[in-house]
């Protein structure tokens, strides 16, 4: 084989391996044997320099620093979208829409697409061959990113396809996924470099370097939703099949999207992403609607710099600046010390927010979050409040950095912090410390554990203030007279609250188990213990050979729920709360180790014709299998029944075996 034939060889398996791994998620060959195939075509091309193409994956890894940004003008410009924040505004522009049309009385198919949260690009490719890539800019002139954009393995270097338009400018968003943030973010902390604020700062801080080699080392991805100038072939009729068409060519486009009819169509993909969000591997700050058909958007245009067929549905803002008022610390259950920043009330996120978390002391010292300073508040979803950064430059004078204080200030117990934790802890324990006490009691009584209806945190802190409950088995020797005599509590409110500590006495182990607080056991492992023991007294007896046997107990939370039981108080608390009526349905004992669904982890979707996701969950967990929200590579089935969506695609595309619910049940019953 010629040198020129083994390096189009080369470069074409590279480029394949590429796709399958970065795009399709199922690479076919190991990482090493692609460095394999890597620097054997790094090698050719250094003796060969006449064979290096444009699309040689070789200059994936960044090239020499560039002196400044060259200018590219659009050859359609990049506008940008005008903005709706409430539900009114999506009917005015369905209505526009309609009269656009003049077909007031039609329901409009329209695509709808999320609005990532990065920055807009534009990738040429002529011939099919990636050529150029250029920021939005002013939407008429960008900056020339080529070099850059090159690095980012999940753009194609050469489409996938043998019938390349002459021309094609793909749009889309370049961003930073929730967890490569994280790691960078962690890497900079490890080399003493500035923290990225969002993902979107990192996406952009990471695609304006000069030096495309730092770039490289950055993990940035693209979803592409649009399309500039095309020569040299059609437009297919509609944004959906655009979509299509891209993903068959090998560019990534985002599998959550949606083709919907009408307003009400509109509002309730909204709806259904804003429930999804936090869950997103990637941040986004709203959704897109188009209309579907290129003609008609077509026919409709534009007006002054933004489409008239388009809209961005923006979800409330979730940054904002504010003023420290004060800086305080809480106690949580296990004596946990958090410093909480009081702030001047901002509205952020849909909401008024005027405490945010500063996480731990060490958060705070390198932040350096002061009293009176301005701060840049983040509220994400149903998370709670955050400080992000703080804005030195508008710090007032003598202002004081953050001391923690020595003693808890609720109980006035020594305040100290291991050498291996972040964590400063309260020393006093639930007897001593009444914020410790507070908290176990309201987790005791939360929504995943005895779920106890109406005894918020107002209620507890009344109940403890007033020494009429310390311990969980307290809760339920209260009569209507002691609830009564407290504040804003008339008699019927009063009789709720027993009744609801009546109906928590039916419950199950796993949630008993969570309900005691015992330190690392969250949901996941009180379930995992609950079906190992079946049995408290068992679990309460266990020593540390048996716990290790449990799905997912390490020696440090066996040693955390040995040391739980071996306290008298603890073992006293459940036998008083057992003696109190609450009661659990028996569970028999299985050896999950050679269960059917062993180390195995599936995913539902879709509806099952005669199970619920409840149902379906608790019969693999009881064979021994773990039920997961997404699919991936480590998927061992997807469980798919009617109207299955996204999840059962990506099953397919991994290869990922899907089992509907008749073959589920027999496998649980072979
Ligand atoms: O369909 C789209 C999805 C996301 C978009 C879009 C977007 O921004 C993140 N932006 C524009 C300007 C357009 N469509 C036309």
């Amino acid at each position: 084989m010629s040198s020129a034939d083994a390096a189009r060889v080369l470069r074409d398996a590279l480029n394949l391996h590429g796709y399958r791994y970065h795009t399709l998620d199922t690479p076919t060959i190991s990482d090493a044997e692609y460095d394999q195939l890597f620097l054997q075509l790094q090698k050719l091309e250094e003796q060969h320099p006449e064979l290096k193409t444009s699309d040689s994956p070789t200059l994936r890894v960044g090239g020499a620093p560039l002196p400044e940004f060259s200018q590219v003008q659009h050859g359609v410009p990049m506008l940008s979208l005008n903005n709706g924040f409430a539900d009114d505004d999506v009917l005015a522009f369905d209505r526009r829409v309609r009269e656009g049309l003049d077909d007031a009385s039609s329901e409009m198919e329209y695509a709808i697409d999320l609005k990532f949260d990065g920055l807009a690009i534009n990738l040429r490719y002529i011939n099919g061959v990636f050529a150029q890539a250029a920021t939005r800019g002013d939407g008429y002139t960008g900056e020339d990113v080529t070099e850059n954009i090159r690095t980012i393995r999940s753009i194609p270097l050469r489409l996938h396809t043998d019938h390349p338009p002459a021309m094609l400018d793909v749009r889309g968003e370049v961003l930073m996924f929730k967890s490569d943030f994280e790691k960078l973010n962690q890497r900079q902390r490890d080399l003493g470099a500035k923290e990225f604020a969002n993902p979107r700062n990192a996406a952009a801080g990471s695609l304006r370097q000069l030096d495309s080699k730092i770039t490289a080392q950055r993990s940035l991805r693209f979803f592409a939703y649009g399309i500039g100038t095309l020569e040299g072939a059609t437009l297919p009729a509609t944004h959906r099949d655009l979509l299509s068409w891209y993903q068959s060519m090998g560019i990534p486009t985002c599998e959550e999207n949606a083709v919907v009819l009408g307003a009400q169509g509109l509002l309730a993909f909204y709806r259904s992403i804003q429930e999804k969000r936090a869950q997103l591997a990637y941040e986004i700050d709203g959704v897109v609607y188009k209309l579907n058909r290129f003609d008609l958007q077509e026919r409709l245009g534009f007006v002054s710099r933004a489409p008239r067929f388009a809209i961005a549905h923006k979800f409330p803002a979730e940054e904002a600046f504010t003023t420290v008022l004060d800086i305080e610390v809480q106690v949580g259950r296990t004596g946990a010390i958090t410093p909480v920043a009081r702030l001047a009330p901002v509205f952020v996120g849909g909401v008024t927010v005027t405490n945010a978390t500063l996480h731990n002391e060490e958060e705070v010292q390198r932040k350096d979050v002061r009293v009176g300073d301005t701060v840049i508040v983040r509220r994400a979803g149903d998370v709670i409040p955050e400080v992000l950064a703080s804005v030195p430059e508008k710090r007032p004078e003598h202002s004081q950095a953050f001391v923690l204080p020595a003693q808890c200030p609720i109980c006035g117990s020594p305040i100290v912090k291991l050498e291996d934790e972040a964590i400063a802890r309260c020393t006093g324990g639930w007897i001593k410390c009444a914020a410790q006490r507070k908290g176990g009691l309201f987790h005791f009584a939360s929504r995943k554990a005895l779920n106890i209806d109406g005894m918020g945190e107002q209620l507890i802190d009344q109940l403890v203030d007033k020494n009429v409950v310390t311990t969980a088995a307290d809760f339920y020797k209260l009569g209507l007279m002691a609830l009564a005599e407290l504040d804003r509590m008339a008699e019927k409110s009063a009789q709720n609250i027993l009744d609801a500590l009546e109906t928590s006495k039916s419950t199950s182990l796993p949630r008993f188990i969570y309900a005691l607080g015992i330190r690392h056991v969250g949901e996941s492992t009180a379930k995992d213990l609950a079906l190992y023991f079946a049995d408290m007294e068992a679990l309460m007896a266990a020593n540390e050979e048996q716990l290790l046997q449990v799905n997912d107990v390490g020696p440090v939370v066996a040693q955390s729920i040995m040391s739980f039981f071996a306290d008298p108080f603890n073992v006293e608390l459940v036998h008083q709360l057992i003696a109190s009526g609450i009661h659990w349905p028996a569970i028999e004992k299985v050896d999950l180790s050679a269960a059917v669904f062993a180390g195995k982890t599936l995913v539902l979707t879709g509806t099952l014709p005669s199970l619920s996701r409840e149902q379906a969950s608790a019969l693999i967990e009881r064979r021994g299998g773990k039920v997961a929200g997404s699919v991936s590579k480590k998927t061992s089935y997807v469980v798919a029944g009617e109207d299955a969506g996204s999840k059962l695609v990506k099953a397919t595309e991994l290869g990922v075996p899907v089992l509907t619910e008749e073959a589920l049940l027999a496998m649980c019953s072979a």
